[in-house]
Parts: C-alpha cells; structure tokens; sequence
C-alpha cells in the first residue's frame, strides 16, 4: 500500500475512535440529564463509529499495512443546551466527510482503485449520517427551549434508534 494512503487510513481510524468517544460522552451527558432517549441514539452512534474504525483497522491490515492504534484526546463531556449537543454531533460528521473526501481525493491521484472501492462504503454511510444529524437539528430549531417540545423530541428519538442496528 502507498505509504501516503496508508497514513490517510490511519488518521481516518483515529477520527472515527474519536467520533465514537466523542458521541459516548453525548450520550452520556444525555444519560445524566433525563435524556434517555437521545442517550440511547448516541450510545449507538458510538457504537457505529467503533464499528467504522474496526473496519478500517481489519482492512489495512489486510492489505499488509501498519495499523496505529491512536492516542484520543478527552471529548467535551458537558452541553449547554440540546441545540449545542446537536450542532456538535452535526459539525463532527461533516468534518468526517471533509476527512474521507480528502481521502478519495488522495486515492484517485495515487491510482489506488481498491481503498478507492473500499472508501465508497463510508461516503455512502456519512451522507445518511449528516442528512439524520441535520434532520434532527432542524426539528430542534422549530421546538426552540420548549420543555414538553424536548420531552417529545427525546421520546421520538428513542423509537428510531431501537429500530436501528448499529453493525449494519
Ligand atoms: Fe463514521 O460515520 Fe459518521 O462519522
């Protein structure tokens, strides 16, 4: 494997450990604030973005490349308001993508058709990811700081994510 496209895939390991920390710590604000439903949406995202890392890991490895396991730095853990804990998740995932285009981009100028192939899966997986992180926000934004309107809106979130299987 090119060692430049290599180096990409670790990085892109490192955002997806980092993305998967990152919405367990959301979760986990959610947890402690009432909010079950919302925690259980993002206790599964992080579950995904494990599963996207782990992915990634297998495929270098199979490729006969070097896996880094990365060093993570600590993910903020504490929100100000629902809108703020959506607007994160929603600029995490569109830093993923610039991330993974950068990665197709890098593919294509080093001829490398196979992780070109292989990277389809998440370019795929991040325009649904940032179309459900936008949808939300944008159901938050008409809501506004209505209490009962938060309370739906977690239970409603709750209904989605149990339908959801997060290895799929
Ligand atoms: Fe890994 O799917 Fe979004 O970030």
């Amino acid at each position: 494997m090119n060692t430049s496209i290599e180096a990409l895939l670790n990085d892109q390991i490192k955002y997806e450990a980092q993305a998967s920390m990152h919405y367990l710590a959301m979760a986990s604000w959610a947890d402690s604030n009432g909010y079950n439903g919302i925690a259980n949406f993002f206790y599964s995202q992080s579950e995904e973005e494990r599963v996207h890392m782990t992915k990634l890991v297998k495929f270098v490895n199979e490729r006969g490349g070097h896996v880094i396991v990365p060093e993570l730095s600590k993910p903020q853990d504490s929100y100000s308001s629902l809108k703020e804990l959506f607007e994160s998740f929603l600029s995490s995932e569109i830093f993923v993508t610039e991330q993974i285009n950068h990665v197709i981009f890098e593919c294509l100028d080093k001829k490398d058709y196979n992780v070109h192939n292989f990277m389809q899966w998440y370019v795929t997986e991040q325009l649904e990811e940032e179309a459900v992180a936008r949808t939300l926000l944008d159901k938050l934004n008409i809501i506004g700081d209505d209490k009962s309107g938060h309370y739906l809106f977690d239970r409603d979130i709750n209904m989605i994510t149990t339908a959801v299987d997060p290895t799929e």
